[in-house]
């Protein structure tokens, strides 16, 4: 279960940096479906990339395709259409450096398309003239055998925030790692009941207690909950601080504090091999 969790967090990671907008060229619904909605949260690279530029937004529900527009000026019924995308990411990579394009972005399925985003700007830098230290990261690598959807986007960012997903259905992935801290945990409080874990030595407020993520209270199979000592029927704590999940993408094999995520992938239920390599990203 943890590595399914892990596996739809992380799914949710590939997909999470998230962003939007508005309207103008469609296509007509087929009577009955669902449309997309026009992308939200569309932003554009602004010089930190030399060899393209790269658009952003928002996974759309519904949608199994997004289609990326340019051009020169803000005018959308002018506008070129640059490609396509799977996923919530598109690099321009035809855009002529030190030049501002504006972008917009509509997410597309069998039912119809959606209007267009709004606009927004984006600039190809300038070879050597990048602002930063670092080049910005490429997306990470789906896994093979594990090609990534927009329609496994939307699903992942969903189940990133479903509590149904833990033992007392109150606790999601997010509720851990939540993006407006970097992806970590700001409940882990060094000196706070709520976060305390008693250690190795079982005993409360000795030096070897560890301040980590609280998780859930004891529970058992029918629903119920026990009190325990320390916790009594409150939140046990874990012995680790939820760490940020950014970057998480990027990792080859050995995922969690301890490595215990591997390469392999099984079907949880089944115990079948379902990914051989690339399981845990
Ligand atoms: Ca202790």
């Amino acid at each position: 279960m943890r590595r399914l969790k892990l596996f739809l967090c992380l799914s949710v990671t590939l997909a999470a940096i998230l962003f939007y907008g508005y309207q103008d060229v469609s296509s007509p619904a087929r009577a009955g479906g669902f449309v997309p909605s026009a992308p939200t949260g569309v932003s554009a690279s602004n010089g930190d990339y030399a060899n393209k530029v790269g658009i952003m937004w928002d996974t759309m529900r519904g949608a199994t395709v997004y289609r990326v527009f340019r051009n020169t000026v803000n005018n959308a019924g002018t506008a070129t259409d640059i490609g396509t995308s799977v996923s919530n990411d598109f690099y321009d990579t035809t855009a002529v450096p030190a030049t501002t394009y504006f972008y917009w972005v509509r997410a597309e399925s069998s039912n119809g398309n959606s209007g267009l985003s709004s606009s927004v700007q984006g600039l190809r830098g300038v070879l050597g003239e990048s602002p930063g230290p670092f080049t910005p990261q490429e997306p990470p690598p789906a896994p093979k055998g594990n090609e990534l959807t927009a329609a496994k986007a939307a699903l992942g960012k969903t189940l990133f925030w479903d509590e149904q997903l833990s033992s007392t259905g109150t606790v999601a992935c997010g509720t851990c790692h939540r993006p407006e801290k970097g992806g970590s945990d700001p409940r882990t409080i060094i000196g706070d009941i709520r976060s305390r874990n008693p250690g190795h030595d079982n005993i409360p407020n000795t030096a070897d207690d560890v301040f980590g993520s609280p998780g859930v209270p004891m529970n058992n199979l029918d629903g119920t909950y026990t009190s325990i000592p320390f916790y009594g029927f409150r939140p046990q704590v874990t012995g680790r601080k939820a760490p940020s999940y950014f970057n998480g993408g990027y990792s080859l094999t050995g995922l969690f504090w301890d490595g215990r995520a591997t390469d392999e992938f099984r079907d949880p239920i089944t115990d079948e091999v379902v990914l051989l390599s690339g399981g845990s990203y």
